[in-house]
């Protein structure tokens, strides 16, 4: 199969907040496009974006899926996108080598949480956009109340380009003002051709033609001239002049139906191949200097058996199997090897790809998501894709003993795929810690721990992050002499404690050198700073680390004969432990901002519930039969908030939080946490 040219391909992510119904949208697509014999489901497991057994069980997206389908002689390459707040790396990754996205709304439930995330990250990337407002067949979905959510909370340059026929369980299908034709719902079938357009909507159905016609013309000087003469434009012309406006970011059309039925769907691929930009004609930022060939890794998939498969997009081509590139970050030669066009987890070979295409290889040696990959090497930055950064982490142990190297392996190819879970050794407790987005991140990690490498493992609680800090000045000295037979030991120094205001939000420390007439000898002063933060590393309160603090070293004492670095790491490590317990040391925790959507009736509970977890409420906002609460939560209080909001709301609660900032944990709250330590370090120590 010879490469496509790039004016014949759309790249277009499907995104949106979670369950909104992303995957079965590129489900309908592919099944009307005639990729597939029958429209898949998420309830029986069957959609081809959704096909890892996680996803299955959970019904729900956890990493991106790339899809490819031809409509009107272009190849159309979908990326469905996870919605969760838990799962956004490869949300993000997708955004980053599309033109454009289809952002696709509950017309129940309207503008959410994580649209409005997903909105402003593709308006960070310039893509162009188009709304899909889905689900019109559920009670109290409403295309028109969606329409005005849509436009006063995302953009006022969206405006309508299909329009629903019927409403709720009345819904028999969809206009499409552009081509003014209809389309009937299919129940889940083929969707026919086009039909007139039902003559009771005709007065509704030139209202928002004339709108539609209004906001095009107005980015088209010619069309506007030909249409305030009275002219009756062509489609063709509207749609060239849609595909301008929209490739500049002028309009947003927004489209309508319903997913599972395949409503929708052909008016959709339509106006995917006429009014949204192909890489020919908006193309990449990714830099890729003078280039002849070169490709951008977006995806890496962990899989057990075919090994690492990276998907890419072509910047610069075509290229084929034989092509070796070299990877400018760690200089290594990659020979490409056999080009995959994925289907969700099916393959088919493909000759060669083109730019703009997407496409993946197997087996790259030591290529990572966000490498760019050229011909020679050429002085380019690789894009950087701000990935969100990891809210909690948990403790991991292997069951069996002697699993941890298969665990550490294990977990190392999960970061690999998901670049927002990270694992570290705790330095504080020598344990090996899984961070991430949510708590159902760090669990499906554990899942597919067990199914995919085959490691049982534990998860620990949640530990918090606390952190130590002092709240006034004072100052100890410490004289560290031993005289044992031979050489002896002798470090003397005096120190006194600042706090140290913080700086952007994060605490500091600093290190001053007071020193005068030489009494500490210039080669002994960094050996005090060594030993001063090593004892920060566990502050006295709850072993936690110390920040927001500037040690002044002011005074001191050698001897010529014993004194040594190491006495002075000591002197210096035990003046800063004396000092501290002088220095009013108080504990800090992390704050989050969370928000939590809940239908109506379930609001008060919810907001009972957050009061006690020493919630500060922030805001709340109705729309459509849920509410969304904002609030300020203690990290502490909210480690095991999903079991609670389920129970709460009967499953029907979704929730998202990101680090705020940290603060000083309340006086009752901190003795206890500060007695449980106590108690740990005797019982460790017995
Ligand atoms: N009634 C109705 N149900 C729909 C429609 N679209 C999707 N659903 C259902 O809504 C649920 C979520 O659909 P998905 O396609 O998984 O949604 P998603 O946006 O891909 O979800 P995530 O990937 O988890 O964010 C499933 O139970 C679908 O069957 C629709 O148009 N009408
Ligand atoms: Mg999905």
């Amino acid at each position: 199969m010879p490469a496509t040219e790039p004016g014949k391909i759309r790249n277009i992510a499907v995104v949106g907040h979670r369950g909104v119904g992303k995957t079965s949208l590129v489900e309908a697509m592919l099944f009307q496009a005639g990729k597939t014999n029958r429209l898949g489901t998420i309830e029986q497991g069957t959609t081809v974006g959704d096909w890892d057994d996680d996803e299955h069980r959970r019904q729900m997206s956890l990493s991106g899926g790339l899809m490819h389908l031809e409509w009107q002689g272009r190849k159309i390459n979908l990326l469905d996108t996870p919605g969760d707040a838990g799962f956004q790396a490869d949300t993000y990754a997708s955004l980053r080598v599309v033109e454009g996205a289809i952002v696709v709304v509950s017309g129940v439930m309207g503008v959410e949480v994580n649209t409005a995330k997903v909105w402003a990250r593709s308006e960070e990337y310039e893509l162009s956009r188009v709304v899909f407002v889905n689900m019109l067949d559920r009670e109290r979905a409403d295309f028109f109340r969606t329409l005005e959510a849509v436009r006063t909370q995302l953009s006022d340059r969206c405006v309508a380009i299909q329009l629903p026929i019927g409403a709720e369980h009345e819904l028999s299908g969809v206009v499409d003002l552009l081509h003014m034709c209809a389309y009937l719902d299919p129940a889940g079938g083929k969707e026919g051709g086009p039909q007139p357009i039902p003559d009771d909507l005709a007065d509704q159905v030139q209202e928002y033609r004339e709108k539609l016609l209004d906001a095009v013309v107005e980015t088209n000087e010619d069309l506007m001239a030909r249409y305030l003469e009275g002219e009756e434009l062509p489609a063709a012309d509207v749609a060239a002049a849609l595909k301008d406006a929209v490739t500049r970011d002028e309009l947003y059309p927004v489209a309508c139906g319903v997913a599972t039925k395949n409503l929708g769907s052909t008016a959709l691929l339509d106006l995917l191949v006429e009014g949204v930009p192909s890489p020919a004609r908006k193309g990449t930022t990714i830099e890729f200097g003078d280039a002849k060939q070169g490709v951008f890794v977006f995806k890496t998939i962990a899989d057990p058996f075919t090994g690492r498969v990276s998907c890419f997009r072509v910047l610069a081509g075509p290229v084929t199997g034989d092509t070796t590139l070299v990877d400018p970050r760690t200089h290594a030669k990659e020979r490409l090897g056999q080009i995959l066009l994925l289907q969700g987890k099916e393959n088919e070979p493909s000759d060669a790809l083109g730019v703009g295409d997407l496409g993946a290889v197997a087996k790259l040696k030591d290529v990572v998501t966000g490498d760019v990959l050229v011909d020679h090497e050429v002085p380019v930055e690789p894009p950087h894709i701000d990935f969100p950064s990891p809210v909690m982490s948990f403790a991991v142990t292997p069951k069996a003993k002697g699993d941890e190297e298969k665990m550490a392996t294990g977990l190392r190819r999960l970061s690999e795929e998901d670049p927002t879970l990270q694992m570290r050794r705790d330095p504080q407790t020598g344990e090996q810690l899984l961070s991430g987005l949510s708590q159902m991140q760090v669990e499906v990690a554990v899942d597919r721990l067990r199914s995919r490498f085959h490691v049982d493992v534990e998860l620990q609680p949640p530990r918090v992050p606390y952190k130590e800090t002092i709240r006034k000045e004072s100052r100890a000295r410490h004289r560290y002499k031993k005289q044992t037979g031979g050489r002896g030991q002798f470090g003397d120094c005096e120190i006194r404690l600042e706090p140290l205001p913080a700086e952007d939000g994060e605490l500091g420390y600093e290190f001053v050198d007071k020193i005068v007439g030489g009494v500490i000898s210039q080669s002994y002063r960094p050996a005090v700073d060594k030993g001063v933060r090593e004892a920060m590393e566990h502050g006295d309160l709850a072993g936690a680390p110390v920040q927001g603090v500037r040690v002044v070293l002011v005074d001191g004492m050698e001897h010529s004969v014993d004194s040594s670095e190491m006495a002075f790491k000591i002197a210096g490590s035990l003046a800063f432990k004396e000092a501290y317990q002088k220095a009013d040391p108080v504990l800090l925790e992390p704050i989050m901002e969370l928000e939590v959507t809940v239908p109506d009736d379930a609001v008060g509970a919810v907001n009972g519930d957050l009061n006690s977890r020493r919630g500060r409420l922030q805001g709340m906002e109705p729309r459509g039969g849920m509410t969304t609460v904002r609030a300020e939560v203690p990290m502490a209080e909210i480690l095991t908030y999903s079991q609670a909001l389920t129970s709460m709301t009967g499953g029907r609660g979704d929730y998202t939080m990101s680090f705020l900032r940290y603060e000083e944990v309340p006086t009752h709250v901190a003795q206890k946490i500060i007695e449980q330590t106590k108690k740990e370090r005797e019982e460790a120590k017995a």
